[in-house]
């Protein structure tokens, strides 16, 4: 029979109280959000790092800051929203997500695709030069100046290197990923309970890697970060209010409808 310390576990792990957090459940569901996450991430972080000297000339700057401003907006909203898309897919591997009502998919979604977005991207950043993977390339915050949002600009690119300072694994940035889009804490829920015992497991999870890699002191941090998140994503709306008063129909026709859908 299998006694303490066979597969090199902690014995607390397997005989705690709750009959779903077995250690071998919460093992499934670490495997099952980090193979969601991969399958989803657009780009490996391999490739991403072969990538690197791709940066934008003088020029391509030049033409993207001579955009017009709702131009400018339209362009990034598409690429937003291919971003969402997939962050749409990597939800519905989340053990407990599918499971729960539409309303409350939904909610979780509209209030968790921009915060998991952002926290996507530092692993699209690079620190070096403070440059992100946009469009094939790697493009500084100037390149963005066209959208006449340069606090909000400032401020993801901050986020972007304070979470690349982390510097987390990719199961890390999966579980981190899960633990911000199943939030018991979102307005507007009809379940709460469920999504609350959902995020429960996740949470397990989440705490199960960090203690594997020895790196507990990571869930504070990355706590302190959930509120950067938060404040950054009330910043991308208002700023979405205030360019749909001054190009309505742009926002109207030409944004895709999954964008207007989760932030309009
Ligand atoms: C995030 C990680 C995703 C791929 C991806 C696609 C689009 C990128 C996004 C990343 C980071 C943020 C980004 C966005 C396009 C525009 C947006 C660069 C790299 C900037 C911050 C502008 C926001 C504009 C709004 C005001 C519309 O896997």
């Amino acid at each position: 029979g299998m006694s303490r310390g066979d597969i090199g576990v902690n014995y607390e792990d397997i005989f705690c109280p709750y009959p779903t957090s077995s250690l071998l459940h919460i093992e499934e569901v670490c495997a099952s959000i980090v193979r969601s996450h991969r399958e989803t991430s657009q780009y490996r972080v391999e490739e991403l790092q072969a990538l690197r000297w791709k940066v934008f000339s003088r020029e391509e700057i030049h033409a993207y800051q001579s955009k017009s401003v709702d131009e400018m907006w339209q362009h990034c909203a598409l690429r937003l929203t291919d971003a969402v898309q997939y962050v749409v897919e990597f939800a519905k591997h989340i053990p407990g997500f599918r499971q729960l009502c539409q309303n409350d998919q939904i909610v979780l979604l509209k209030s968790g695709s921009m915060e998991v977005v952002l926290v996507r991207m530092s692993r699209m950043f690079n620190t070096e030069n403070s440059t992100v993977f946009f469009d094939g390339k790697f493009a500084g915050k100037e390149l963005f100046k066209s959208l006449a949002c340069n606090d909000l600009i400032t401020s993801v690119f901050d986020l972007a290197h304070s979470l690349c300072a982390l510097r987390l694994t990719e199961q890390q940035v999966a579980l981190f990923s899960a633990l911000v889009l199943i939030n018991e804490d979102r307005p507007c829920l009809e379940e709460r309970g469920r999504v609350e015992r959902a995020r429960k497991e996740v949470e397990l999870a989440f705490n199960h890697t960090l203690r594997r890699d020895n790196q507990e002191a990571l869930l504070h941090k990355l706590y302190q970060k959930v509120a950067m998140l938060k404040s950054l994503c009330s910043l991308h709306i208002e700023k979405l209010r205030w360019f749909r008063q001054l190009y309505p129909l742009t926002v109207h026709s030409l944004f895709p409808p999954l964008y207007k859908e989760l932030f309009g």
